[in-house]
């Protein structure tokens, strides 16, 4: 197995999944800023021109990285970053759907609309004139996560999981993109600050 990978959260989030998980995934790099993913090549192994993509000891690839992390974790439900139940799992994917929507998605195309435009223009569609509404609707979002999460520190209350990963990877780009975290958001910023710390230990191992 190994891993398509390049700079980015989705690829991050791939990566730091395995680690948490203690699989060895040998990376190969894809240089995304050069525009290399979006050249045939790469199309070839994903159509999208995008990173992650996992490619299994068969040959077979599997993008995207919500299909990727399930993937995983179905060959290695231990330890669970989905869920060992049918409710654990179903509350993972409710808060991994809702951070998709208020964090993820809007970050990214305020992004794609502002600071990236000139890395993506040329890539996909862009959306210039409401990146500025995509970030106000990112603080919105991050704003609700600060009224909604649950007690217990992680995003799914006491379990850690492929939601709280996620979430702190935007949270990293998004500090590093000009999008960063709202400092009233206290909960999460001591959240983030725990997350950080994980993250950092994963990587390093
Ligand atoms: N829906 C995809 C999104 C993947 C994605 O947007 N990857 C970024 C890196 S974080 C990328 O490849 N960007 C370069 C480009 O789109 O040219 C997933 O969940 O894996």
């Amino acid at each position: 197995m190994k891993l398509y990978h390049s700079i980015g959260p989705n690829p991050r989030l791939v990566a730091l999944f395995a680690a948490a998980k203690g699989l060895p995934l040998p990376l190969q790099e894809i240089d995304i800023m050069a525009g290399v993913n979006r050249l045939p090549d790469y199309l070839a192994i994903n159509p999208t021109g995008t990173t992650p993509v996992l490619e299994l000891e068969d040959g077979t690839r599997v993008a995207e990285t919500t299909a990727i992390c399930e993937y995983l974790e179905e060959l290695n439900p231990a330890p669970a970053l989905i869920g060992s139940t049918a409710e654990e799992r179903a509350q993972t994917r409710m808060w991994w759907r809702r951070v998709d929507q208020m964090i993820v998605q809007p970050m990214t195309m305020g992004f794609r609309g502002a600071e990236g435009l000139e890395l993506f223009r040329d890539r996909v569609t862009c959306y210039p004139e409401v990146a500025e509404r995509c970030k106000q609707a990112t603080r919105d979002g991050w704003a609700w996560l600060e009224r909604h999460m649950p007690a217990g520190g992680y995003l799914c209350g006491a379990r850690m999981t492929v939601v709280d990963l996620m979430l702190l990877c935007f949270a990293d780009f998004g500090e590093a993109v000009g999008q960063p975290l709202p400092a009233e958001c206290t909960r999460l910023q001591q959240w983030c600050a725990e997350m950080r710390t994980r993250a950092a230990q994963l990587e390093g191992q």
